[in-house]
């Protein structure tokens, strides 16, 4: 990994196919990440300590940052290794359009299947017996109750739902073209799980063997490369990681450091590192002055309700504003004012309600405005 990569924590564990989807992401996109494996079934303390109360799995962290929900994880392993690239350019829509369907009709067909009795026995052939009952337990509580798919059903879909990826697959390698995209990650882990962990129930793939060449196209990308992590080791990157975060104003980081070490989440002799001390709006605004300068920063870029004169007095106004802490501004901005004998339009004085001012402080902001609108 490249020094300027953060580190990527995945918590996951080994038997969860949407934790599959993004470990064979790491693999496409060559990370380098950390492992730490979290329980399968609640109570997961260390995750919802987290998350905030998210307990599926599997989420990503990036030092304080948390991403629950492949969809997002997968956007934000994009977005941090471009290449090779999982929404192809001119199939964006279609590539996340065909892999919601996939993680989700596809998905509920294809564990329906793999959960029938003959698979959770094989799933469970190494576990004690209360393993499988808490599973079943935690996840009949997780769907409220609803029952799965009959097994007769759910093979019924599988298989047809197969024979659409194999029809895919004829004449390209991947699901959408010659280099998988998101659609191939997310139809490929429920068919991972029937592989790999139901080998018993495997052979409803048999009749597709376009899709199982597929799916060793797509393994053999692996997993990127692991290293292990524990659940309180991610914990404390999270504490140590927040005060650093680049994102903060630096404005208010003393106080948030302050508070931050009362409550014992940061080492006492912490101290956020100089090169996040200078977040401030003034840094902001010069490192963006080029763009302002050449109109390609609009104040408003969607567009505004405001009339154009309306615009013309704020303009005025936070002009206003800004020279009120700037004396030798204020000073310039007051002789242009009250010497270059500018009236303001009748409409403004009427909209700011100055139209009928008498007293010497209206009179003043009037003149003030006028000579700077
Ligand atoms: N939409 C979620 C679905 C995740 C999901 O359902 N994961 C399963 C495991 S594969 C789960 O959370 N099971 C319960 C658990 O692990 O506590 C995603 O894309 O991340």
């Amino acid at each position: 990994m490249t020094t300027d990569t953060p580190d990527i924590v995945l918590h996951h564990y080994p038997l969860s196919p949407f934790a599959e989807k993004v470990r064979a992401v790491l693999g496409f996109k060559q990370l380098a990440w950390k492992s730490v494996i979290i329980p399968a079934v609640l109570p997961k303390p260390d995750v919802v300590a987290l998350t905030g109360g998210y307990r599926k799995t599997p989420i990503l962290q990036i030092g304080r940052d948390i991403y629950c929900d492949t969809a997002l994880i997968c956007d934000v392993l994009e977005h941090l290794k471009p290449e090779p690239a999982l929404y192809p350019a001119q199939q964006k829509g279609l590539a996340r359009t065909l892999a919601q369907w996939a993680d989700t009709t596809l998905f509920w067909a294809a564990m329906a299947y793999n959960f029938q009795p003959k698979g959770a026995a094989a799933v469970f052939a190494e576990a004690a017996p209360e393993a499988a009952q808490a599973f079943g337990a935690d996840r009949a509580a997780m769907r409220g109750g609803a029952p799965r798919q009959f097994p007769g059903d759910a093979a019924a879909a599988y298989k047809s739902y197969l024979r659409r990826l194999a029809d895919m697959l004829e004449s390209q390698d991947y699901l959408l073209g010659e280099a998988p995209c998101i659609a191939d990650f997310a139809a490929y882990h429920p068919l991972w799980f029937t592989r790999s962990q139901v080998p018993v129930l495997a052979d409803i793939l048999s009749s597709t063997p376009a899709v199982l060449a597929w799916m060793d196209r797509l393994q053999s990308f692996g997993h990127g490369h692991i290293q292990k992590f524990s659940s309180g080791e991610s914990v404390a990157l999270c504490a140590a990681s927040s005060a650093g975060c680049p994102l903060h104003d630096s404005r208010f980081q003393d106080e948030l450091v302050k508070q931050a070490k009362a409550h014992g989440k940061l080492d006492a002799h912490y101290q956020v590192p100089q090169r996040y001390r200078n977040n401030l709006p003034q840094m902001l605004e010069d490192k963006l002055r080029p763009w302002s300068e050449a109109d390609l920063l609009p104040d408003f870029p969607f567009g505004t309700d405001l009339t154009t004169d309306e615009l013309q007095i704020v303009r005025a106004l936070k002009k206003l504003k800004h020279a009120t802490n700037h004396p030798t501004e204020l000073l310039s901005l007051a002789l242009k004012s009250f010497w270059g004998g500018k009236e303001m339009p009748m409409a403004y004085q009427e909209r700011l309600g100055l139209a009928d001012a008498h007293s010497f402080r209206d009179t003043v902001v009037r003149r003030l405005l006028a000579g700077n609108l």
